[in-house]
């Protein structure tokens, strides 16, 4: 079976460690990565999600944070801090900057994004393909109320120097309109037997990555079953700032309201099915009526067991729904 999903940073990668314990050999994932999440800083490129999907699946993560390295230092942060060097309020870690020194060293030899993330990924075995979403630069931007008016600022900044902490008056996926899916990509959508839309963020993870122009179109024409996981949990994001973003874009806080802005392939969305958490039960009669397939499973990745579970229960929807006869 071929499997492809939309993936963002540390929910996307929990649930694909899942999705690898409930295949077997002949099974292969392709999993997109966001790359919207991508930041120069300090001349080098630094893309969180690719980087975390990488670490994740190669057992190379560090286990408590859920991103960067295990066993990591932070001397060249100081040093950097020690200059004065802004900014310092990334996590700039020693054994990571190995990958973006790596990644920067490829771009500027003029290879591409997807080469450099090829040959990283070679250290590591992730046991999937691994995709950026393109080749061409796309970044987060947030647009909050500063001192002075209104002040854009890059998603990294709101996510880790404010910590998510301001309303966002808009989203701005910078690029997205001109750039183009990474090669492979729109192939393994189309190809895929399953397309899933694991439970990261739904407007500045899987929605960035069917903001390019290409990914949408291939998601609506794909003759697999898409399927998502809700990211939401009764009243609020498991992890993340998924609440923060929903409630500053007007997007009611809730597994149901999710599914319904993704929307039913049906009537020009790209869902065909979204798994909702035993919590929202409720839901399921909602989306079922806005033409969404709906079931209600415990969705709290805790550990492999429930994780794994997680992704039997997300193919045996798609299996339930088939092909869809649009
Ligand atoms: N998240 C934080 O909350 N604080 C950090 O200092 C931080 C540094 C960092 C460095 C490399 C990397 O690959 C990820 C990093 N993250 C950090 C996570 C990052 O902000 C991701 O974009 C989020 O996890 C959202 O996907």
């Amino acid at each position: 079976m071929r499997i492809t999903v939309l993936s963002g940073g540390i929910g996307g990668a929990r649930f694909i460690e899942g999705l690898k314990a409930a295949l077997g050999p002949d099974d292969e994932i392709t999993v997109i990565a966001n790359t919207a999440d991508d930041i120069w800083l300090f001349g080098l490129r630094i893309c969180p999600d690719l980087d975390t999907v990488m670490y994740t699946l190669g057992n190379g993560i560090d286990p408590e944070r859920r991103w960067g390295r295990t066993d990591e230092s932070w001397q060249v942060k100081e040093e950097l801090a020690a200059y004065g060097a802004e900014p310092t309020w990334f996590g700039l870690g020693d054994r990571d900057l190995a990958t973006h020194i790596i990644r920067t060293q490829m771009l500027h030899e003029g290879k591409t994004l997807s080469q450099a993330t090829a040959r990283l990924t070679q250290r590591w075995d992730t046991g999937v393909t691994l995709l950026p979403m393109s080749d061409d630069f796309v970044e987060t931007h947030i647009a909050i109320d500063g001192d002075s008016g209104r002040e854009v600022i890059h998603f990294q900044e709101y996510w880790i120097r404010l910590r998510a902490s301001v309303p966002v008056r808009e989203v701005i996926a910078q690029g997205a309109e001109t750039a183009a899916p990474a090669p492979g990509v729109v192939e393994a959508i189309l190809g895929a037997d399953v397309v899933i839309l694991p439970p990261s963020n739904p407007i500045v993870s899987v929605g960035t990555i069917l903001s390019v122009r290409g990914i949408r179109d291939a998601v609506l024409a794909t003759k697999a079953p898409v399927v998502g996981v809700s990211p939401i949990i009764g009243a609020g994001a498991v992890r993340g700032m998924a609440d923060q973003l929903l409630q500053g874009l007007g997007i009611e806080i809730s597994a149901a309201s999710v599914g319904l802005h993704y929307g039913s392939r049906r009537d020009g969305g790209v869902l065909d099915a979204w798994l909702v958490d035993t919590a929202d039960a409720g839901a399921v009669a909602t989306l079922e009526a806005a033409g969404v397939a709906a079931e209600a499973v415990p969705l709290y990745m805790n550990d492999a067991v429930t994780t794994r579970q997680l992704a039997v229960d997300t193919l045996s929807l798609a299996r339930r729904i088939g092909a869809p006869a649009h």
